[in-house]
């Protein structure tokens, strides 16, 4: 009878151990979410951004990342009232966390040669 009882209270103990880590868990990963940011690396260069397509989750909080290689290039995105230089001696990071769904261009707006007006790309905001 005793040696019943203290098999329980160990499988009750145990259960009640799994259940709490597990609780642990959803807490960790919960409380990570909102503040885990995706890191998206975009190279400027004459004339062009790659990638020229960005697509994120609406609400996703994102941090790009600009390298430029040849030149001060620019980033502008007008819907979105971004616009930042992109200086080639170090990494311009600009934090985005769109909350409307759609799709909004950006361009250089620094003027970089006879194929400026073609560099410009879009961001992609999806539900
Ligand atoms: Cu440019």
């Amino acid at each position: 009878m005793r040696r019943i009882i203290s098999i329980g209270m160990v499988a009750l103990a145990v259960s009640l151990g799994a259940a709490g880590f597990a609780g642990a868990m959803m807490v960790q990963a919960q409380t990570m979410d909102p503040d885990h940011e995706r890191v998206i690396e975009v190279v400027a260069q004459r004339f062009v951004y790659s990638p020229n397509e960005i697509l994120i989750k609406k609400g996703e909080p994102v941090l790009l990342e600009f390298t430029a290689i040849d030149f001060r290039h620019g980033f502008k995105v007008p819907d979105l009232d971004l616009r930042a230089d992109l200086p080639p001696e170090r990494v311009t990071r600009i934090r985005i966390k769109p909350e409307n769904v759609g799709a909004y261009d950006f361009l250089c707006d620094n003027f970089c040669g006879s194929g400026h007006e073609e560099m410009s790309g879009r961001i992609v905001v999806t539900e």
